[in-house]
């Protein structure tokens, strides 16, 4: 058990939904080494903000590292093994992503995942991301592992069907959540992040989310 800002008593393992386990505070041991390992990842493939293929520009800010990379253009959305704006493969995965990632699936319930793709979302205050689904990847038995680092935000989940309502979960440095199972196909998304300051990233939230893309 952990506790909160009030002392209250926390489970370190809650789950969500069905298949979807929250990992309070999991990566806070390793956030300084993941952070620093993205700053490396992003001297090598720059944060970008990616056209939807809408022609809207996302207000989050991404890049990827992995074998495959997540990104969206006029033509769609797709894993890609090479970085379009350097024409080159992402940079690879550090051991730090790998060995989170896996040793929390592991503890959700999860064992053997080994992801292949890792997109990191850099969110400034005002960025957000709507509703959707993920399932541009190739085998949705896998799960995903989100990672988030510095500056809290509200999470929103919901079920299969784009109607569903929407719960709100806030998330905060060193959370992790694991999804699989039957919330594999949940909507989500993130609200505008509010202003504020942390002492990990600034003004900055990151996520890491891994996939198993292919
Ligand atoms: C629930 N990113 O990159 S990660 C995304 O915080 C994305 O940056 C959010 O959604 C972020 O696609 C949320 C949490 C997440 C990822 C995949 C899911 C939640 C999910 C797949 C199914 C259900
Ligand atoms: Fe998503």
């Amino acid at each position: 058990m952990t506790a909160d800002l009030l002392g209250r008593l926390l489970p370190a393992r809650e789950e969500l939904a069905p298949g979807a386990v929250l990992l309070r505070g999991h990566a806070l041991p390793v956030a300084p080494a993941l952070l620093a390992a993205v700053t490396a990842v992003a001297a090598a493939a720059p944060f970008r903000r990616m056209v939807t293929p809408g022609g809207f520009v996302m207000s989050v800010a991404m890049t990827n590292c992995g074998a495959a990379g997540w990104v969206t253009d006029r033509r769609g959305y797709r894993y890609a093994g090479t970085d379009p704006q350097s024409g080159g493969p992402w940079p690879p995965m550090p051991a730090s992503f790998r060995d989170v990632a896996s040793g929390a699936a592991a503890a959700a319930g999860y064992p053997g995942f080994e992801p292949d793709a890792c997109l990191v979302n850099r969110y400034e205050p005002g960025a957000r991301l709507s509703p959707h689904q993920d399932r541009d990847e190739a085998d949705l038995a896998h799960p995903i592992v989100s990672v988030s680092l510095g500056l809290p935000a509200t999470f929103q989940f919901g079920g299969p069907d784009r109607r569903d309502r929407l719960r709100r979960v806030p998330l905060a440095h060193g959370d992790i959540v694991v999804w699989g199972g039957p919330s594999r196909l949940a909507f989500h998304g993130v609200l505008p992040l509010a202003e504020g300051e942390h002492p990990a990233t600034g003004n900055l939230r990151i996520n890491l989310t891994f996939r198993r893309a292919a």
